[in-house]
């Protein structure tokens, strides 16, 4: 691809400005051709026709190929511009001048949760003054594995560690119905195939009003390093209703996917989900999370190695249940105080159910507390 400077060009160019700039945009001429880059939004990812562009104008068609709403930001160099909420099946477009430098594209819904979810990618708009070296066309499609490769590095200087310990009232939380089915049930629509076991969830839980108080105890370091590198170390300790002691272990995160669990895996730090967002299981009201994550934890009873392989998943979240009796008491909880602990342990792929009312153990320390950890 050349970069001639051909009246017609910057003519074609200045219209375009006219008609797409942001206000406060550099009024030069763009060095090459108006750039079109295709975007494709899907659960949860933003993939982009190109990575690398030259400096000027450029046009985002923008198509929603996924199942739940999404949008699309590009944010950097003093520009944050973003479209319209994009209906599955829609599209949209974004004319935006842009200067050189890093961009960074991502879904701006869900306040930044499809965001975190992988949603987020990066453009690289070079000046076009010197030759066409710069990847500008389809010749770059070849080099989005090396891009992405490239993000590593940057990924890693966010790198960060919580620190979580439990405390106040701790509550097992026991089969029974899921109190806001109505509000669930359209959310529960967009989840397809896996519709049908989340439904059965609505009616035997977990995530129910029937709770039990019991005690113990839960502390765990986090470290959210980007999908491979997450890691986890805890320990909790607890005795369910019927006297049996519990023992789990965790030193190992779990990065592998699994229905209903976009991005099922791993640390998150910060996510806003569940309930109404359509992001993971709407059978946990709306919260925000300092901290959700999954991992194989060891499970002892009694002393005795149960599994070795025990599906965990941990949220210190906004807290759901009120005072006294523990009944969830928010449909969207988003707002109230983060400081609800969650610990729910299933069996392991193909293991049998635990001895325990509904084969599962699901905790809470209702009034728990974290801080940053050394990373
Ligand atoms: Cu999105």
């Amino acid at each position: 691809m050349s970069y001639t400077h051909a009246p017609s060009v910057r003519n074609a160019t200045a219209l375009l400005l006219a008609a797409g700039a942001l206000a406060g945009a550099p009024a030069h001429p763009a060095p090459g051709d108006p750039a079109a880059v295709r975007a494709k939004l899907s659960e949860w990812k933003v993939d982009l026709s190109q990575r690398t562009i030259a400096a000027g104008t450029v046009t985002f068609t923008v198509a929603n190929v996924g199942s739940i709403p999404h949008a699309f930001e590009v944010e950097g160099q003093g520009i944050e511009q973003e479209t319209t909420v994009i209906q599955p099946g829609s599209s949209a477009t974004l004319t935006l001048t842009l200067k050189p430098g890093t961009y960074e594209v991502y879904c701006p819904v869900g306040k930044d949760s499809h965001k975190k979810l992988g949603m987020n990618t990066r453009l690289t708009v070079v000046g076009g003054t010197h030759s066409g070296s710069a990847g500008y066309g389809d010749s770059d499609m070849g080099g989005v594995h090396s891009s992405q490769m490239s993000e590593s590095p940057a990924m890693g200087e966010h790198a960060q560690a919580i620190r979580v310990k439990s405390g106040g009232p701790v509550i097992q939380i026991l089969p029974g119905p899921f109190p806001f089915p109505d509000s669930a049930a359209p959310i529960l629509k967009q989840f397809g195939d896996e519709r049908e076991g989340l439904e059965s969830q609505v009616k035997n839980g977990p995530y129910s009003n029937n709770v039990t108080p019991i005690s113990g105890s839960f502390t765990f370091t986090a470290w959210d390093k980007g999908a491979v590198r997450d890691s986890v170390d805890g320990l909790a300790e607890f005795t369910t209703q019927d006297g049996a002691r519990w023992r789990l272990a965790l030193d190992r995160v779990q990065t592998k996917d699994v229905p209903h669990h976009p991005r099922f895996g791993g640390v998150i730090l910060g996510l806003y989900y569940h309930g109404n967002t359509a992001v993971h299981t709407p059978l946990v009201p709306t919260i925000n999370s300092a901290v959700a994550l999954w991992a194989f934890g060891h499970l002892y009873k009694d002393g005795a190695l149960v599994t070795d392989n025990a599906m965990v998943h941990v949220m210190l979240l906004s807290r759901t249940r009120r005072d006294g009796d523990f009944a969830l008491a928010c449909w969207d909880c988003a707002k109230n105080k983060i400081e609800e602990l969650q610990l729910q342990i299933l069996p392991g792929p193909g293991e049998p159910k635990f001895d325990a009312p509904g084969g599962f153990l699901f905790v809470n320390w209702e009034k728990s507390s974290s801080a940053k950890a050394a990373s």
